[in-house]
């Protein structure tokens, strides 16, 4: 077993394990990483039926960053079987920890909101000590970061693991710490009337904020957004400025996503005492640090807090259904008017609820299957609220695309029409930046995609920037929205924990990005252990739940189980399907890829009877590396296999196939391994973004493509000219 003051050190928070009697009155047991019991809390039913936790003195004195508290049935339980466990449990978790409060609009600037960008150089420093928790003790939120010792300079928003020359920051796990000051304007800190929000686009992966020493947030997870309302902080002095502090940790457990394990090697003849490495089932580096920008904006202190908006079409009338959520007061109007892209007011209603009724709207079609694609109308909410000095306004703008997805046994469709989906995976991934947000290279994707004439992409395997997101809705790039749920390999990582942080990071995927109308699937995980016993309830109930956020989206998982033996596939709308045909196994033999295909194909379909997507298919390539005729790594080989593919795909679209997504747009980092070469190398494109030789065999078929698969049908031809995104 882990020493326990290891496990602690790098744990980022504890767990409470409940055994749970029938009344749902349940001990709970407090320890690190599912450990050794830290302590024992006896519990109450809450007034939601909710289990309540009181803890006792020896876990409030927990660890800094002990905050998230699990209940998970166990003993007496276990005995009914999971099935029935989740049956009794799942509704009270639901209810108690699920139910995120507070909306996560993206910060924009309106006529009654300020923002204020944290972007730029940070003090910075990892906690190298034994058990990782010096910081901790020695309290390096209090005072600035340099007065508790030596710091470096850190950009942000960048990874931090490759901008030095310290291998063993590269590769550290732990706790780092991140500082910076901010100057406010004076209207921020003085006029109580104001609110002032700290935003951070995404810390990977736990991340614990002080605002002038004082705690103000923490979150689990990587590559979502979290806030804290810091208004009372920073308008109670007389200082004009704060310090922000954020302490971030790297270390992933079975239960967060991805899951992975830390081993420790205690053979002293081989390993340094307190030795250890961090595990993972995941093909890409683990990059840490402040990845999006950070950031504080004002709002009034009565506010448009979230809107959710769907859309359905009736013939020519767009039909636009808002729903808008205020927070701060209870006296208010709100009116709403929906704008065309010339600025015309197209339609307009009141209230927080309603429907907006568009005649001959514009409907918003993917990039390729339109003359016009992406059509984004403009919803602007205008609140005005009733306080006590005086009446305030709060504006947001939302960008709005009209539009419908549905699924047939056969078809998936955008707006009643066949969608077939022609694209890529990518990766949040480049040189020295890491998995850091950076425009310059935001925009040159774009244009390969479009140079390349894809029209979809998925965000494997976790969620990416906002920004992003908003540059797909757009270009009309169409988004398979994909969580962090990959790697789940292990059977801990099914546990109810890890469910229930699951269905957590799905309520944040879906609040964040239901309002885009490129993303038309939520992807729940990629390549889970779907055959494992306990994965059929889980699945289940993690795209049961997704569907309950979001019913106007179908909801997939990527598998690469066998079909018969895929315990998570009779619960998705489309089936995604991964291969590595002639390359993974039968080495070098592309003339087997056909066959192995095709019964791929057709076993999924008999059995399903649901459309199906090859969502990864490729071969590592290094670029310049020829050989003719082909051998594995050369540019030919790769361009070989994926003819091979598309000899397949080119029968089967006719049928059930909508969909083919290479792996992967370019080459990304990867753990150090014998089967790596300084990463994995599928991309057709470099990690520079340079094309090897398939990037323009991609690019020939997914023109072809387009020109048979455009709505309204022209006789006019599609090209690519330049940076030109859609050209008759
Ligand atoms: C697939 C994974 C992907 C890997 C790819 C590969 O989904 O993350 O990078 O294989 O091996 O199984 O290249």
């Amino acid at each position: 077993m882990i020493p326990q003051h290891q496990l602690g050190a790098l744990s980022p928070w504890l767990e409470v394990w409940g055994s749970g009697d029938g009344s749902w009155r349940p001990t709970v047991k407090a320890t690190a990483a599912g450990c050794t019991p830290l302590g024992t809390a006896e519990t109450s039913p809450g007034l939601t039926g909710c289990p309540a936790v009181s803890l006792g003195p020896a876990l409030r004195r927990s660890e800094p960053g002990g905050k998230r508290l699990a209940v998970s049935c166990h003993a007496r339980s276990m005995l009914r079987g999971p099935a029935a466990v989740w049956a009794a449990l799942g509704p009270l978790l639901w209810a108690c920890g699920l139910a995120l409060r507070g909306g996560m609009l993206y910060p924009r600037e309106s006529p009654s909101r300020e923002r204020k960008e944290l972007n730029g150089l940070w003090s910075f420093r990892a906690d190298f000590s034994e058990n990782r928790r010096q910081g901790f003790e020695q309290q390096w939120y209090r005072t600035p970061l340099r007065e508790s010792g030596p710091t470096l300079d850190m950009p942000v928003p960048s990874s931090f693991n490759d901008v030095g020359q310290d291998r063993q920051l590269r590769s550290f796990v732990g706790w780092v710490w991140y500082e910076r000051e901010a100057t406010l304007p004076q209207r921020w800190t003085q006029d109580l009337g104001t609110r002032v929000v700290l935003r951070i686009g995404s810390a990977h992966y736990y991340a614990i904020v002080w605002v002038n020493g004082v705690h103000v947030a923490e979150h689990e997870g990587g590559h979502l957004p979290f806030e804290a309302d810091i208004s009372k902080l920073v308008q109670s002095g007389p200082l004009a400025s704060c310090r922000i502090t954020i302490a971030i940790n790297n270390t992933l457990t079975p239960h967060t996503l991805p899951p992975g394990t830390i081993l420790y090697q205690t053979d002293t003849s081989k390993y340094p005492k307190g030795y250890f490495v961090q595990n993972i089932n995941f093909d890409f580096f683990n990059y840490a640090g402040l990845h999006r920008p950070v950031l504080l904006y004002t709002t009034p202190t009565t506010y448009i807090d979230d809107i959710t908006v769907s859309t359905s079409v009736d013939q020519d009338t767009g039909l636009v259904d808002y729903q808008i959520f205020v927070e701060g007061g209870e006296h208010f109007q709100l009116e709403v008017r929906l704008l065309d892209e010339e600025g015309k007011v197209v339609a307009q209603g009141t209230g927080g609820r309603g429907q907006l009724q568009v005649p001959n709207a514009h409907l918003w079609w993917p990039y390729l299957m339109h003359e016009h694609p992406a059509y984004l109308y403009s919803l602007e909410v205008r609140l005005t609220a009733q306080t006590a000095a005086g009446s305030v306004s709060d504006f947001y703008t939302l960008p709005v695309g009209i539009r419908t997805v549905a699924v047939t046994e056969h078809q998936f469709l955008i707006n009643g029409k066949p969608f077939y989906f022609h694209g890529v995976n990518k990766h949040e991934d480049a040189d020295i930046r890491g998995k850091g947000f950076d425009w310059p290279l935001l925009v040159k994707d774009f244009n390969l995609l479009r140079w390349l004439g894809a029209n979809a992409f998925r965000t494997s395997h976790y969620p990416y920037a906002e920004e992003v997101m908003q540059l797909c809705d757009r270009y009309g790039i169409v988004v398979i929205d994909e969580s962090p749920g990959v790697g789940i390999v292990l059977v801990e990582s099914y546990s109810n924990v890890s469910l229930q942080h699951h269905l957590e990071v799905m309520e944040e995927l879906v609040r964040r990005d239901k309002n885009h109308p490129a993303v038309v699937m939520w992807s729940v995980a990629n390549e889970p252990t779907s055959f494992l016993k306990p994965a059929g309830y889980y699945f289940k109930t993690l795209i049961a739940h997704t569907k309950a956020l979001d019913p106007s989206r179908p909801v997939t998982f990527v598998t690469n189980s066998n079909y018969e033996a895929d315990l998570g596939v009779p619960y998705v709308d489309v089936i995604c399907v991964n291969s590595y045909y002639s390359w993974y196994h039968d080495y070098g033999h592309m003339e087997v890829i056909q066959l192995q295909l095709a019964t791929q194909f057709e076993n999924w379909y008999k059995t399903y009877q649901k459309p199906i997507i090859q969502s990864e298919y490729g071969a590592d390539t290094i670029a310049g590396f020829h050989q003719d005729p082909p051998l594995m790594f050369s540019e030919e080989y790769q361009k070989g296999l994926l003819e091979q593919y598309h000899l397949v795909l080119d029968q089967k679209r006719k049928e059930y196939v909508v969909g083919e997504l290479i792996w992967n747009f370019a080459d990304f980092m990867t753990n150090q391994s014998p089967q790596r070469v300084m990463g994995n190398k599928k991309g057709i494109f470099t990690r520079q973004r340079q094309p090897k030789g398939a990037a323009f065999l991609l690019r020939e078929r997914y023109w072809k493509l387009a020109n048979e698969t455009r709505y309204p049908w022209s006789a006019v031809k599609l090209q690519c000219l330049e940076n030109s995104p859609f050209t008759l």
